[in-house]
């Protein structure tokens, strides 16, 4: 590496892609090691998915001082976040706060995409080439490229013949828009459109929203951090980290040990009552252990997510076609809102079913369905993401014998632990499919990714080594374990983007992205690995 060779001139120890969380970090802990590193990111600045996702209403759905970074106690007593679950905005600039502290920028080449990525077998090196032509070579390639990051548009005929204005919410202009006075659409209603709606019906003159899915919405409880809690905020750090390093999903909600069947029916309303009053991620995850694995469990918190729905909504008509029937609670991720079932109570807010009568086009003046056609000025696509494969696909990433990861993962991922994947030595992915940071409140387990990476370059630096790739025989157990875990959970039973499914993309394999183990699991099993030397891998 660059402090032992004379080859660092046209030869970097590491190229990261991506300059949002996981990026950032990686930066700054292999700086620290002394290597050298560029990063390429194809955004104007850092941030990633803060960077990108600017529509209105976007925020945390986790705890604001469970999700910053962990590492800097410095940082931790520096920053102040404003809201229990933080608007983006904010986001954005405790991110561009971290940058100049860190002084990060100077290793960023923005405004820069990677097209592809292919591995010298000889020189035991990657080769990048940007967008723009620009190349640059590293003995580590590490991808740092959000797994929804891959925006997704419809297949409607007619998109480009919108005479308004229209923008999906992963690429949202950074002047605002003004919906005043304005017939705006909304396609989606995943955790993005419920965010957006709730905002635009506010101001719009009038809102339509087509939905085809209709997902369980539970009340986010978001409000002002006043100067008391502040206070015990940053004197429980440690607590807080503790907490979610101990949950399932690393959040700051542990799941209950009971079973939702082994208490009274009086019992198991209150707990539900208490957790949909709650803020936060509670009823998802702090819930009975068993409503994401037992069908009866989750009948049953279904049935009451459902009742909830029909309080809130005045026209019966109305909160049926909200209410989700073709899957159960929780099996999708749970979009969480302010009020956003009463939206449907306004009278400038209009749903329009599109499972029941399909959109079929877009036209010069709006949307047309299978009966009826919408007048629009803004039209927005809430439309999602190729979830977790898809930000890899973009790149053309060629490994040994000039394969593509493309190929190599068509009918789903094979990794070890979510790392690495054969075939393509000294490629590590920070948040690649079947990586426990898939599921998770996601910079928790950037961390943990980011410092298994950094403890792992420099043990082969110690140790003299300069190629690390895993055993066939470790990634088919792990992606075995993968899908075995992922069987027992009721995720694998429905369509989500969590396995693949995205009615965008036919062409897509519905296979599990993520990982369903937990992250503490997950961290065991890294720890071990690493302990053992790096069980499973072959360096040399
Ligand atoms: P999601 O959760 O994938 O939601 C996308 C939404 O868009 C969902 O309601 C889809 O309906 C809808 N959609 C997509 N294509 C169409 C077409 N062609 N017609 C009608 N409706 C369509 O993405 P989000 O951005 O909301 O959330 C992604 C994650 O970002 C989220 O989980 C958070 O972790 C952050 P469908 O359900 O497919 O019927």
């Amino acid at each position: 590496m660059s402090t032992s060779d004379n080859r660092s001139k046209d030869r970097l120890d590491a190229i990261i892609i991506g300059a949002g969380i996981a990026g950032m970090y990686q930066l700054y802990r292999l700086r620290e090691l002394g290597f050298s590193v560029r990063v390429f990111e194809s955004g104007s600045d850092v941030g990633g998915t803060w960077y990108w996702n600017r529509y209105p209403g976007a925020r945390f759905d986790s705890e604001s001082y469970s999700y910053g970074y962990s590492f800097s106690e410095e940082l931790l007593q520096e920053w102040e976040w404003s809201e229990h679950f933080a608007p983006q905005p904010e986001t954005l600039r405790y991110l561009g706060f971290v940058a100049d502290k860190f002084d990060l920028r100077g290793d960023i080449t923005f405004d820069s995409r990677v097209a592809t990525a292919t591995f010298d077998e000889d020189g035991n090196f990657w080769e990048i080439q940007t967008e723009g032509g620009e190349r640059a070579r590293a003995t580590f390639l590490i991808t740092a490229v959000g797994p929804l990051s891959a925006p997704t548009l419809p297949r409607f005929e007619g998109l480009d013949s919108f005479v308004g204005e229209s923008h999906h919410t992963a690429r949202w202009p950074h002047e605002p828009v003004d919906f005043a006075g304005k017939r705006v659409g909304v396609i989606g209603t995943g955790a993005t459109g419920v965010q957006v709606i709730q905002e635009v019906a506010k101001t719009a003159a009038h809102l339509t929203v087509f939905q085809r899915t209709p997902n369980y919405c539970a009340p986010l409880g978001n409000r002002p951090i006043d100067e008391v809690t502040q206070k015990e905020i940053k004197d429980s750090y440690p607590e807080i980290f503790k907490k979610c390093r101990e949950s399932h999903g690393a959040f700051l909600h542990a799941s209950d040990p009971r079973s939702a069947l082994e208490v009274t029916p009086e019992e198991r309303e209150a707990f539900w009552e208490e957790l949909y009053s709650q803020p936060g991620f509670g009823i998802w995850i702090g819930n009975f252990s068993d409503i994401l694995i037992d069908q009866r469990a989750n009948d049953l918190v279904s049935d009451f997510m459902r009742r909830k729905i029909r309080e809130r909504v005045d026209d019966p008509e109305v909160a049926e076609l909200l209410v989700p029937r073709d899957h159960g609670f929780g099996t999708r991720r749970v979009p969480m809102e302010t009020r956003y079932y009463e939206v449907y109570n306004q009278k400038n807010v209009h749903l329009v079913d599109v499972k029941e009568v399909p959109i079929e086009r877009i036209i010069p003046k709006g949307v047309k369905t299978g009966n009826a056609e919408y007048e629009l000025d803004i039209l927005i696509y809430a439309t999602g993401f190729d979830a977790i494969t898809g930000s890899f696909d973009r790149i053309e990433f060629r490994g040994e014998g000039g394969r593509t990861l493309k190929e190599k993962w068509a009918d789903g991922p094979r990794t070890y632990l979510g790392i690495q994947t054969v075939g393509f030595p000294n490629l590590l992915t920070l948040v690649g499919p079947h990586n426990a940071a898939t599921f998770c409140n996601i910079p928790r387990c950037i961390e943990q990714n980011v410092e298994w990476v950094t403890d792992l370059l420099r043990y082969m630096r110690d140790k003299g080594h300069e190629r690390i790739a895993p055993l066939k025989a470790s990634e088919d157990e792990w992606t075995k374990h993968v899908y075995d875990i992922a069987a027992l959970s009721l995720l694998s039973k429905t369509d989500s983007w969590f396995m693949g499914v995205n009615q965008n993309l036919p062409d897509k394999k519905r296979t599990f992205l993520a990982y369903a183990g937990g992250s503490p699991a997950y961290r065991q099993k890294c720890d071990a690995v690493a302990a053992n030397g790096y069980e499973g891998f072959v360096l040399n």
